[in-house]
């Protein structure tokens, strides 16, 4: 097949003075020939190696079950830590840090291996299959654009459209509300088509696009197979799922994490999902033992628990009704189904697990004690909840560590590949090493396609991964991948030849006082057996082969900064200064947090100009959502500010009317070490005053809409969207002071937990 035949080809034929002197060419557009497959790739976030029912949990995934128990589990499948390094992995071939993303896409620090982007010389495989004329479409997260340009202004040339993408529907940061999500459709913004009172949930109306496009596609072309690549939000948190799906899970989880990481090894070794013999890695420091904790930690730590396992109930019924649609449109037997986790179940809810975790970055440490007076809601629109540590570790059974260590618990997750057409061990497992940078490469090897050396003018980075096609047909075959190395903010690890050398890296300390452990993982698959002290000679030659994987690949330099690389917004080269002032001209799209003026935990002057009647009320802008926001509005002829710290309602309202006409609406914030004072003036005069106890230095990871409240409401005292009656001509920002240090850190925290 030659790539990129089509039009642009040189004119075949002859050009003479007249049609009858002619002889025309019709270049034959690229196809990738009769009977080839389509190709899905369906990736859940968060989630760790024994979610799965069919990788031994007990939360009901049978959907994802029949999947495996009609294709190939593969039970020695390894991701990178994180969410970014992951996709980009998974979607060019080649590792994360060669193409760009050797952390979350958040960041640019100005080196090859961590731009925000994955670097064209790199292309996915959605601009290479769609050069053999494949389809191809992108349902869900994305987080493979730098945030601060993932805003209406672009640029979109990182977007999923700029990547290979016919067509695009979900979110484009790490996570988002499942629902009010943020979502954009190909190239812009717009608001889900229903509210949570509706019934709402951003997995269903993924799953519904995905759908539409499949059959948009084999409608009109039957001729031609696709490429979608689907990523939930899910199960990340916010863990949040249909009443329905929690009330199924409640009374499920009371016995505990103990018990759970028991019988799920036990259903392991059963199954043969790890070897025989595998132990139980004990429990992770700061994971209590389940009988010890306090009443009220194990009562919350159970419905964080259940939300989690609804959640993910939820997502498999979703798959499912993914690949029912694709079987009643005729798609499911000739498709390829590779189906894994991005990386390994998350410590991000802390020892106790998180109601909120905004609250979490701001620094206010719910106890469980406060946290279960709002127990009902979590799981419900209400919360934005995380679960505790013990069940994460639960969920990376029978491993130690989590997500971001390169420990297995944080890069070893289940996968499953379906084929009907072409896996016939139907049920089988296969043991072979492999990566996420191998699927690709399986991709093109299936499909018989070279992947360009070459694209649009830009000379290619070979592809690196290593096709595991070969152990489809033969469970027994000696593994092809023989090294891969792993690194996430200094956490590194080298696996070769069945050993794994692998160290936990404490920030700021000298890389080279890092210490490395070493397993033999043919015998020791969850690494619990420490061999390094006896075998310095091993540890010394992997660590070697670590570095020298790390310069071949890219990898270096090693970066463990965290606040310093994360206070994005005030690096001299982004275009989203906190010393501009900002303008917005409505009707306009909503703006993502990080392109947006940052006015958490500063002080701030707005100021709106409008035109009205008498009576014209509604939202001059409002940022976040019913968790935590601002909103400012015109209600009742007056003025109002709505200060939501966390569900606490502070509200003012100006003392004078707005007079009919033209007329100029401020808000003057101005913070001090933990209290803030709030004006209000109508024309330039004082109008009101309100004194806020304290205020958020992170908002919302859910970013602001101007001349309504879109999506969910911030502000009580009215009831929608609420648009503005009047005329809005615009309403600007002027960032009056600059964010102090404990901003800047919950910043970082904030941005951290988007991964
Ligand atoms: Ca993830």
């Amino acid at each position: 097949m030659a790539a990129g035949v089509g039009e642009q080809e040189p004119f075949g034929g002859v050009i003479g003075r007249t049609v009858a002197e002619s002889v025309p060419h019709w270049p034959e557009p690229p196809h990738p020939g009769d009977g080839a497959p389509n190709v899905v790739l369906i990736l859940i976030d968060d989630l760790g190696f024994s979610h799965f029912g069919c990788f031994g949990g007990t939360i009901p995934t049978p959907r994802i079950d029949a999947l495996a128990a009609n294709g190939l589990r593969f039970t020695n499948y390894h991701v990178t830590p994180l969410c970014s390094p992951t996709r980009a992995a998974l979607l060019t071939g080649r590792n994360a840090h060669e193409v760009g993303m050797r952390s979350i896409s958040n960041f640019n620090t100005g080196f090859p291996n961590m731009r925000g982007h994955v670097t064209h010389r790199a292309a996915t495989v959605a601009e290479v299959l769609r050069l053999h004329g494949y389809a191809t479409f992108c349902a869900g997260k994305w987080h493979l654009v730098q945030m601060e340009q993932a805003s209406a202004a672009g640029p979109f040339d990182q977007w999923p459209l700029g990547r290979g993408f016919d067509r695009f529907y979900g979110f484009l940061d790490g996570e988002t509300d499942q629902f009010s999500p943020e979502l954009v459709y190909d190239n812009h913004h717009v608001e889900p088509p229903k509210r949570p009172e509706e019934g709402y949930h951003l997995s269903e109306d993924l799953v519904d696009h995905a759908l539409l496009f499949a059959r948009d596609s084999l409608s009109i072309r039957p001729d031609r197979p696709f490429f979608q690549y689907i990523a939930f939000g899910a199960t990340h948190a916010p863990h949040q799922a249909p009443r329905e799906f929690l009330e199924r899970q409640r009374g499920k989880w009371d016995e505990g994490w103990d018990v759970a990481r028991e019988r799920w090894h036990r259903r392991q070794l059963e199954m043969g999902i790890v070897p025989p013999g595998t132990q139980l890695a004990p429990r992770n420091p700061g994971v209590e033992e389940w009988s010890s904790l306090p009443d009220n930690q194990r009562r919350l730590a159970i419905r964080l628990q259940e939300a989690f396992a609804a959640f993910l109930e939820h997502t498999d019924a979703q798959i499912g009704r993914y690949l029912d649609g694709l079987a009643e449109i005729g798609a499911l037997e000739n498709t390829i189904v590779v189906l894994h986790s991005d990386n390994g179940a998350s410590q991000e809810g802390g020892p106790f697990g998180v109601l909120h975790e905004m609250k979490f970055f701001n620094m206010l440490i719910e106890s469980p004690d406060e946290a279960v007076a709002r127990i009902d809601d979590i799981g419900g629109p209400h919360s934005h909840s995380n679960y505790p540590w013990g069940w994460a570790q639960a969920g990376n059974t029978p491993f130690k560590w989590y997500k971001q260590n390169t420990h297995e618990g944080g890069v070893h997750v289940p996968m499953v590949v379906h084929w009907p057409r072409g896996i016939s061990d139907h049920g089988g497992i296969r043991d072979q090493f492999a990566t996420v940078s191998d699927v690709v490469p399986t991709i093109y090897e299936l499909l018989s396609i070279n992947p360009p050396a070459v694209h649009r003018g830009v000379e290619q980075l070979p592809v690196t991964g290593t096709s595991f096609a070969y152990a489809f047909d033969d469970a027994s075959a000696t593994g092809r991948k023989r090294v891969q190395y792993f690194e996430n903010a200094g956490h590194r690890a080298i696996v070769a030849d069945g050993w794994k050398a692998v160290t936990r890296h404490t920030m700021g300390v000298p890389f080279d006082d890092d210490v490395w452990e070493l397993y033999d993982l043919s015998t020791d698959r969850s690494e619990t057996r420490d061999l390094a002290a006896d075998m310095p000679e091993k540890v010394r030659e992997m660590v070697d082969l670590w570095w020298r994987e790390a310069e071949q690949h890219g990898v270096l330099p090693l970066d463990d900064r965290g606040v310093a690389l994360f206070k994005v917004r005030s690096h001299e080269h982004g275009p989203h200064r906190p010393d501009r002032t900002y303008r917005y001209f409505p009707p306009m799209a909503r703006i993502p947090t990080q392109a947006c003026a940052p006015i958490g935990g500063r002080s701030w002057d707005f100021e709106a100009k409008v035109t009205r009647m008498a009576g014209d009320g509604g939202v001059l802008f409002a940022t976040g959502t019913e968790n935590a926001g601002l909103s400012i509005f015109v209600d009742d002829d007056r003025l109002w500010f709505d200060y939501n710290y966390f569900g606490a309602h502070h509200i003012a309202s100006s003392s004078v009317q707005v007079p009919s006409g033209e007329s100029l609406l401020a808000v003057r914030f101005r913070r001090g070490d933990s209290t803030a004072d709030v004006s209000l003036l109508v024309d330039g005069a004082e109008a009101g005053s309100l004194h806020l106890p304290a205020f958020m230095r992170i908002i919302s990871s859910v970013g602001a809409t101007v001349g309504e409240d879109g999506g969910s409401q911030v502000s009580d005292r009215y009831s929608g969207p609420f648009p503005f009656a009047g005329q809005l001509h615009w309403v600007e920002f002027r960032i009056v002071s600059a964010a102090d240090g404990r901003t800047g850190d919950a910043e970082a925290r904030a941005i951290e937990s988007r991964q």
